[in-house]
């Protein structure tokens, strides 16, 4: 309960922060974009998600922390925009429920239009697993934000069971492969072959196709190979607080 407490007051107290890992085309090196990563800076510390994520959910502070998150990645997304005169697209992690939300939609327009910013600099992400609990009463919500030009993203792709026939009439535009598929990669031949699928699933659905969790050149050589060109991990960068991920914008782009 005290942990509560002080979540909740976390919020008004500005205690929570995104850290920032960016999305990498290899070939050229550009910075595609980041997905935007919850902390929670208390007192001195930093408390990672898995430790607050599960008691946001329980307790449905989840709602008011996403939508701050949302904001917030607008807010940054506009200002290296400005900063660094690129097209940047944050991805935010959403809880299947905020789909189900009718403040959804009005509260990205109104954040958007805060900022002066457009749609496209917002992507949200949702995963397989989440998506499927809850797909009939989620796709609405895809429809409008889509309809909107907020991008959707499936996250941990390849770990739930989606209905594949479903996959072909949702309005997304990203899967991202599973860490626990990369990290097999040139070790177990099972997962060269999930992710060889992945891939062909997505060329065929016209979905581009994030890895994540990417951290040794032997990992990104074999998806290189496989012809998948955008990847995320502690190979290229881990979650970086704002500035510092400007530092390895100045440093790489
Ligand atoms: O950031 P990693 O560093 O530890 O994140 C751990 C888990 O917490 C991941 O599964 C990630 O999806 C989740 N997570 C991180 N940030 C957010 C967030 O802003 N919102 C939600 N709902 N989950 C998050
Ligand atoms: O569930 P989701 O995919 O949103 O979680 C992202 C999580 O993965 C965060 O905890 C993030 O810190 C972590 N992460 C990012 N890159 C790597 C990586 O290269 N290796 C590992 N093991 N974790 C990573
Ligand atoms: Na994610
Ligand atoms: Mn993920």
């Amino acid at each position: 309960l005290a942990l509560e407490t002080a979540l909740h007051k976390a919020l008004e107290r500005e205690e929570l922060v995104l850290h920032y890992q960016p999305k990498v085309d290899v070939r050229s090196g550009r910075f595609i974009g980041a997905e935007a990563l919850m902390r929670w800076q208390r007192n001195d510390q930093i408390v990672p998600p898995a430790e607050f994520i599960p008691l946001a959910e329980e307790t449905g502070l989840i709602i008011p922390m996403s939508h701050w998150a949302i904001r917030e990645a607008i807010r940054q997304a506009r200002a290296w925009q400005q900063a660094f005169g690129i097209e940047v697209s944050i991805a935010v992690n959403m809880p299947s429920r905020m789909f189900l939300r009718t403040d959804l939609i009005e509260s990205i327009q109104s954040a958007l239009a805060e900022q002066h910013a457009a749609p496209g600099c917002l992507e949200l992400e949702i995963t397989e697993t989440g998506l499927m609990k809850d797909l009939q009463n989620v796709i609405p919500a895809l429809r409008q934000l889509n309809a909107l030009g907020v991008e959707i993203s499936i996250d941990d792709f390849g770990t739930g069971y989606s209905s594949l026939a479903y996959l072909t009439t949702l309005p997304i535009s990203e899967l991202k492969i599973d860490r626990s598929f990369v990290r097999e990669l040139g070790h177990r031949r099972e997962s060269t072959a999930v992710v060889t699928a992945i891939l062909a699933l997505a060329r065929s659905l016209g979905l581009r196709v994030v890895a994540e969790g990417v951290e040794t050149p032997l990992q990104m050589d074999v998806l290189d190979r496989l012809g998948c060109g955008i990847m995320q991990g502690y190979l290229f960068s881990k979650p970086l607080r704002g500035p510092d991920l400007e530092q390895w914008l100045r440093d790489t782009v």
